[in-house]
């Protein structure tokens, strides 16, 4: 399934889009964009058609978020599938305009490892600032990342990107669409103004799947069909905050593989808030073992996270 919208889900049917709804047998599952589903019904996908999803196949991978800016439920938060089945998240962050925030990075890297999908930093707008600092920051981590500005071609990012079904997540105004648009020629993503962060101005409102143009492919011809094995890139609206409520205090450490080693001189139980003074994270700092910005970002984020709960 590569979009919805308003209860009308698209899927890609080896190249062609059929417009589908869902049928009663899903009952309260929810079909979310990656999804692959089993169809019934009408597969012409002529105009004014509509199949039926009738089934949702088993999900590779789900990258979930915890959004705490929904008051409407009784918990006034709710957890939300991002996407199904990608294998590579690339958090999207620009250099400047508006600035990274390596909070909120960290917290896309403790989901990434929670949901099993390799990271890749994608740092944007390289012609308005320097990545050294940002950088330095993730110097102790083996982060895959790449640099893109609009005067320099984007093979490095394709590269990466090539077999793969990588979702873009990042702050609203980051560049996201903008990449999009300059990978999947007919793609026709809007792209916004940057707006301050926080206020709510989203350019992309909602997910979706595109398929990867195969330079190869197209050269020869081939058909949309035979294009989908170059891989799958999915937009996604600009977020906030990545909420991490359904991740427990034990993952959100292996969000840190430069910290999660030094776990193993903890005490027992230790809960790693370095309260007690005797956490093996403190010693690895201590030791010039890991940046020191580190472990106070992992203990932001725990801090962060039993207020959540
Ligand atoms: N200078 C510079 N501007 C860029 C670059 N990439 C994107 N922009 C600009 O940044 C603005 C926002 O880009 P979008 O692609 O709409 O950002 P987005 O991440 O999709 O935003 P949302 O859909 O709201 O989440 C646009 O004005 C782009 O032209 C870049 O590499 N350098
Ligand atoms: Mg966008």
């Amino acid at each position: 399934m590569v979009a919805v919208d308003r209860g009308r889900y698209t899927v890609d049917l080896a190249g062609r889009q059929l417009l589908a709804m869902r049928a009663r047998e899903l009952g309260r599952r929810g079909v979310v964009v990656g999804d692959r589903v089993a169809l019934v019904g009408d597969l012409s996908g002529a105009a004014g058609s509509l199949a039926r999803i009738v089934r949702i196949e088993e999900r590779e991978s789900v990258l979930m978020r915890t959004a705490d800016d929904d008051e409407s439920t009784p918990e006034g938060r709710v957890e939300r599938v991002v996407v199904a089945n990608a294998d590579q998240l690339v958090i999207v962050s620009a250099l400047a305009d508006p600035p990274p925030r390596t909070g909120f990075i960290d917290r896309c890297l403790v989901a990434a490892y929670d949901a099993e999908i390799d990271p890749l930093l994608c740092l944007t707008k390289a012609d308005l600032a320097g990545p050294d600092e940002i950088l330095s920051y993730y110097a102790d981590l083996d982060l895959p990342f790449v640099l893109t500005r609009p005067d320099a071609d984007l093979a490095p990012l394709v590269e990466e990107l090539a077999g793969r079904i990588s979702v873009l997540v990042g702050h609203s105004g980051v560049g996201k669409s903008t990449l999009v648009n300059r990978l999947v020629p007919d793609a026709d993503r809007r792209v916004g103004e940057v707006s301050a962060i926080g206020k709510g101005r989203h350019t992309s409102t909602s997910a979706v799947a595109l398929p990867l143009p195969d330079a190869a492919a197209q050269l020869v011809g081939a058909a949309p069909s035979q294009r989908s094995s170059a891989g799958w890139i999915i937009d996604t609206p600009g977020i906030s905050s990545f909420g991490l409520a359904h991740v427990s205090a034990d993952s959100l450490l292996h969000g840190f593989p430069d910290l999660v080693q030094a776990s193993v001189n903890c005490p027992p139980n230790c809960d790693h808030t370095g309260s007690a003074g005797d956490c093996g994270l403190d010693a690895l700092v201590a030791a010039g073992g890991a940046d020191p910005r580190r472990l106070a970002s992992f203990r932001r984020l725990l801090a962060s996270r039993s207020g959540e709960n």
